[in-house]
């Protein structure tokens, strides 16, 4: 039987052998959200990168620029990470280069992966079909904030594990601990991260709607997996 285990942080990845394994890539607020968004808005494909200047120069190359740091839309670039500014028909058809505080990051290092797919609670049974499907051990890359733990990527973490418990085995208490959150917080997640710390920081820059939208489940069957140097969807 496959493994799934859960890596809080991009930071603790040093710990974890990602070869021949899946791994989930996750930053609910708002990073594969927005991703998870712009495929369900028709973008043809996604470059992460981690620098705001890799991004820039794709602006070159007929993509439209997305930035994010600390929250704020960066200067100078077509779109921030809010999922509302990716649903107007704005990225229909067009390649995507974003960089973000942390979600982006958490794709990137993981490329040593079999497979890399971007996760979010938006398409949560999307992603636990696939996995059922690849029959790979698991490994889901919490993005944190800044190297630290934090609570909705975990909550994501154990939704996948309370999708997964029947066919997947746990290897350590990271996955128990996720599966167990979850399963406390699941009858009311947004009221469950009320005072989490990133969404106290989004609240703080006039940032409310976004966490409603990021916390919906299965909204929408969209598969971002990472194909040589970008994402596609593989469900369009
Ligand atoms: O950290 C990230 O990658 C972002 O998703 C953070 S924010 O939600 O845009 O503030």
């Amino acid at each position: 039987m496959a493994s799934i285990d859960v890596c809080y942080s991009p930071e603790l990845l040093h710990l974890y052998d990602l070869k021949g394994k899946a791994v989930v890539a996750v930053d609910i607020l708002r990073a594969t959200s927005t991703m998870v968004t712009a495929f369900a808005h028709g973008a043809k494909d996604i470059f992460p990168v981690m620098e705001l200047e890799e991004c820039r120069a794709f602006s070159g190359e007929g993509c439209l620029t997305a930035a994010e740091r600390n929250g704020i839309k960066a200067e100078g670039f077509d779109l921030g990470n809010s999922p509302f500014s990716y649903m107007n028909g704005a990225v229909n058809g067009r390649s995507i280069a974003i960089t973000t505080t942390n979600g982006t990051r958490a794709i990137r290092l993981s490329e040593a992966a079999e497979e890399v797919i971007v996760g979010a609670f938006l398409n949560l049974k999307t992603v636990a079909k696939h996995l059922k499907e690849l029959a790979l051990d698991v490994v889901v890359v919490c993005a944190g904030w800044k190297g630290q733990f934090n609570l909705e990527d975990t909550l994501f973490a154990g939704a996948l594990v309370d999708y997964l418990q029947k066919d997947f085995a746990f290897e350590n208490d990271a996955t128990l601990a996720s599966l167990h959150l979850y399963q406390a917080a699941k009858t009311d997640v947004f009221n469950f991260l009320r005072q989490s710390s990133h969404v106290r920081r989004l609240e703080n820059l006039g940032i409310h709607e976004d966490v409603q939208f990021c916390l919906q489940h299965n909204l929408y069957e969209v598969l971002p997996v990472w194909r040589q140097d970008r994402l596609i969807d593989l469900k369009s």
